[in-house]
């Protein structure tokens, strides 16, 4: 099983798009074991955007993130990152694939409602950013055999 960040950014809060993106992601199959409503503060989003540091949007990303609530998750499966990602869409949601969160819901880059990890060393270093260790659970879903062979 693998673990993958996935967070809300504050377009999706403010747009009501929350219970949407939940249910995108629970419908496809992954299982929700952290989440948590949050304000990201500056170091928080530098720190989560660290790649991107020396990018000309760096410094709208971080007043964009940290600009109202978000909501903080951890999702889990076979695949959890990749499957994430595939669900989320393509960077541009001018350019991802329809049927995908991004496509289906937003315009612009810049407000492009959620965010995945891009790998599952990312994952593992986003989740320590916004999570306690030990914070996910651990559980059983009673419909996990109608959804996985074994
Ligand atoms: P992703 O979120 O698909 O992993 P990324 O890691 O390359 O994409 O970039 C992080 C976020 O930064 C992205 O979700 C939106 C913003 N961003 C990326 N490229 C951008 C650009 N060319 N102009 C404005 N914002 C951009
Ligand atoms: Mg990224």
């Amino acid at each position: 099983m693998e673990r993958t960040f996935v967070a809300i950014k504050p377009d999706g809060i403010q747009r009501g798009l929350v219970g949407e993106v939940i249910s995108r992601l629970e419908r496809r199959g992954l299982k929700l074991v952290a989440i948590r409503l949050m304000i990201v503060d500056e170091g928080l989003a530098r720190r989560h955007y660290a790649e991107h540091v020396e990018r000309p949007f760096f410094p709208s990303l971080v007043d964009f993130i940290t600009s109202g609530p978000i909501v903080a998750m951890i999702w889990e499966s076979d695949n959890a990152v990749a499957l994430a990602r595939q669900t989320i869409g393509a960077t541009n949601p001018a350019e991802a694939t329809p049927g995908t969160i991004r496509a289906d819901l937003g315009i612009d880059t810049g407000r492009n409602i959620v965010h995945g990890s891009d790998s599952p060393e990312s994952a593992e270093r986003e989740i320590g950013l916004f999570f306690e260790p030990g914070h996910a659970l651990d559980y059983v879903r009673s419909n996990d055999p109608w959804l996985r062979e074994s």
